[in-house]
């Protein structure tokens, strides 16, 4: 028994989903934020890419969101989207994201940053150049270069994929220690500095390495575990966290490859973040909100009309697809799509990018039903996600985002 897709007022009509972008809990829509302040108490601008994705600026949006310090928000398309905006090469001539503009003065380097936010504003528990954050500092960096090697080197002789590994997994240990010598989830006393400088990288190496390598960082060390979740204990975190699928596809045109080891456990990992089942997988363990529907389909409504367009479908084919999808993700009811669209579904599917288009849980709702009514129409899939850019995703294609 199938039902018919409802019509776009009637999925409107079910959904009361709604952000405070400025005064509200963290998340990757605002162009301002106050915390209860007005806008003349702002001092600081965030230059920051439109996809919510740049590692260097998540650093800086979650210290501000930790501070609440009120600031602006300018959105900047990286290289590897599409084109890089001449208004900000004017204030930022090599174009590399983040930069905030602080009492009008431009700076750049996300350490920078935080040094000079820290001289005006406080710092976050212990500050930058803190004798007990700068080992950690030191420490994250070793981590990234351990990470780098195992991830984005294609094995060139025998065992070095094994020894890379080994490199990374000794690093680990380092991490697990530090974290250790504390007695509560952070790497010191309290959440600090620290932790927002170990966020961004050790979220890109839970994703990336269980995708690529079939090693699953949050699940083997305990401290990192308890780490992850102590984070997602934060709303300041989870308005910034991303998922696996967003991750693994947008970290190879930054990092110029990743590679896969190929074994058979890492292929069936690879299957299940492109293909699902979403829900269990190590990239969240905090309860999925009761909103992640509603809030999906939200977003959905707002964009769609570039969503549709957008897609190599043909238009009305894919309206009549989406509504199924979005029909089925809000009933329950099974609604056959039209003949054909099983690629437009999952050209979709594909391309949803947490947490620019809406937060974990609402995404692997909205690729949960998907990936079901595509699975009706056929199984093929759509073209593969270009790896050398993410033109498919360039910004200027969804001017509201
Ligand atoms: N060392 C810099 C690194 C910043 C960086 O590498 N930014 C990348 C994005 S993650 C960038 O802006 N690349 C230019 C682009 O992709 O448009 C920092 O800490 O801020």
């Amino acid at each position: 028994m199938t039902t018919e897709p409802l019509n776009w007022q009637q999925l409107a009509d079910l959904t009361d989903f709604e952000i405070d972008p400025v005064n509200g809990s963290t998340n990757s829509q605002a162009t301002l934020r106050l915390f209860g302040q007005t806008e003349a108490d702002i001092r600081v601008t965030l230059f920051r890419d439109n996809h919510a994705w740049c590692p260097y600026c998540q650093k800086i949006w979650l210290w501000l969101e930790e501070k609440q310090i009120p600031y602006r928000i300018k959105k900047v398309t990286m290289f590897c989207y599409g084109k890089k905006e001449s208004w900000y090469k004017r204030q930022v001539p090599s174009g590399m994201l983040p930069a905030i503009e602080l009492d009008g003065q431009i700076i750049t380097e996300s350490d920078d940053i935080l040094i000079a936010l820290e001289k005006v504003f406080g710092s976050l528990y212990l500050g930058m150049q803190d004798p007990k954050v700068l080992p950690l500092r030191r420490l994250e960096r070793l981590l990234f270069r351990a990470w780098c090697s195992w991830l984005c080197y294609r094995a060139m002789f025998p065992g070095q994929e094994k020894s890379n590994r080994k490199q990374f997994i000794e690093t680990v240990a380092m991490v697990e220690e530090a974290l250790a010598t504390t007695p509560g989830a952070y790497f010191l006393e309290e959440f600090s500095t620290a932790d927002v400088i170990f966020t961004p990288y050790v979220e890109r190496m839970n994703a990336s390495l269980y995708y690529y390598k079939g090693y699953s960082l949050r699940e083997e060390n305990p401290r990192l575990s308890d780490w992850f979740d102590a984070m997602e204990s934060r709303p300041t975190y989870r308005g910034t966290q991303s998922d696996f699928h967003t991750h693994v596809h947008d970290l190879p045109p930054q990092m110029g490859g990743c590679y896969s080891n190929g074994e058979p456990q890492t292929l069936i990992k690879q299957e299940r973040v492109d293909r699902g089942s979403w829900f269990g997988l190590p990239d969240v363990t905090y309860p999925e909100p009761e909103t992640s529907r509603a809030e999906a389909l939200q977003r959905v409504i707002k964009h769609r009309s570039n969503i549709i367009k957008v897609n190599p479908a043909d238009d009305r084919l894919f309206d009549e697809a989406l509504r199924c999808a979005l029909t089925n993700m809000m009933t329950g009811e099974t609604c056959t799509p039209p003949q054909g669209s099983d690629v437009a579904l999952r050209y979709l599917r594909d391309r949803i990018s947490v947490p620019r288009d809406m937060s974990i849980y609402a995404a692997k709702r909205l690729r949960e039903s998907l990936e079901k009514t595509a699975a009706l129409a056929g199984n093929r899939q759509s073209e593969p996600i270009p790896v050398r850019h993410r033109y498919d995703q360039n910004p200027a294609n969804f001017a509201s985002i």
